[in-house]
């Protein structure tokens, strides 16, 4: 199955077709940049795309909480989890491709499809596995905003950052290692555990950190709703998306970039900018 449709249609088409209004200009730049949309999912699903079947590609995918099922585009369809999860895929053993998995608040329970069920967390925490230790595999992994803490298994608890703090873990010093790291809205600050705080954002933007180069760090970004516009720290901004979109850059195509993408809920839409 084809996953790209349209692909060189113009962000100026593009961005028509979204129904914006005449105030909306895009650049030749942008216009030169191909973009394609598919539709996946229905009102309500989750977006969760992630590379399941191990091809080097993110793959359109999303939960539904409605019957706990995961529709990855290609890949049959499975039910795992329940309405309540939180859906929390990653590659945890290590074989190089994502696992399906959920969070039970509930019962601070993390279910890993093919293994054993594992309690780590409270009600109120939110879930952030990452490849902390660098072995490859994601680690099971928790913050707390009652104490802005970081529990991950295996490791000693770490406190860093704020309960209102947004949770951006990812490597932004190359060292393989997921570092602990929040953006801050209140001053459009990054902080992440043991660098420099870098300003970059503003109060309402949504962090995207991704790697968007061809290097071996994470870069800031943020995704700013109400302009649909995209900041990468270190290039120049672009219109991608609207307010209500969901950013989920990941790799769609394989080379070794985060492509910008939104997933627009209200049409179980994808858009994504090559
Ligand atoms: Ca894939
Ligand atoms: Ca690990
Ligand atoms: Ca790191
Ligand atoms: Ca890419």
């Amino acid at each position: 199955m084809r996953l790209r449709v349209g692909i060189s249609v113009g962000l100026s088409l593009f961005m028509a077709g979204l129904g914006l209004g005449g105030s909306t200009v895009a650049t030749a730049s942008e216009q030169a940049a191909g973009s394609s949309s598919t539709t996946w999912g229905v009102p309500g699903d989750i977006a969760v795309p992630a590379d399941y079947n191990n091809d080097g590609r993110a793959d359109l995918a999303v939960f539904r909480p409605s019957n706990g099922t995961w529709y990855v585009l290609g890949v049959a369809n499975t039910q795992f989890g329940a309405s309540t999860d939180i859906p929390v895929p990653a590659d945890y053993n290590g074989d190089g491709q994502t696992d399906l998995a959920v969070f039970r608040p509930s019962t601070g329970t993390w279910y890993v499809r093919g293994a054993a069920p594992i309690r780590f967390g409270a009600a109120t925490d939110i879930p952030v596995p990452r490849d902390y230790n660098g072995d490859h595999r994601a680690d099971i992994a928790v913050f707390r905003p009652s104490n802005g803490t970081w529990y991950i298994r295996g490791a000693a608890a770490i406190p860093f950052g704020a309960s209102t703090d947004k949770l951006v873990p990812n490597d932004y010093n190359g060292d393989h290692r997921a570092d602990i790291a929040v953006f801050r809205p209140s001053n459009g600050t990054w902080y992440a555990r043991g660098q420099a705080a870098i300003q970059f954002g503003a109060p309402t933007d949504v962090p995207v950190p991704a790697f968007y180069f061809a290097d071996k760090h994470a870069d800031l970004a943020v995704f700013r709703p109400s302009t649909g516009t995209w900041y990468i720290r270190g290039a120049s901004s672009f219109l991608f998306g609207v307010r209500g979109d969901i950013p989920v850059p990941r790799d769609y195509n394989g080379d070794h970039r985060s492509d910008p993408a939104v997933f627009r809920p209200s049409t179980g839409t994808w858009y994504i900018r090559d």
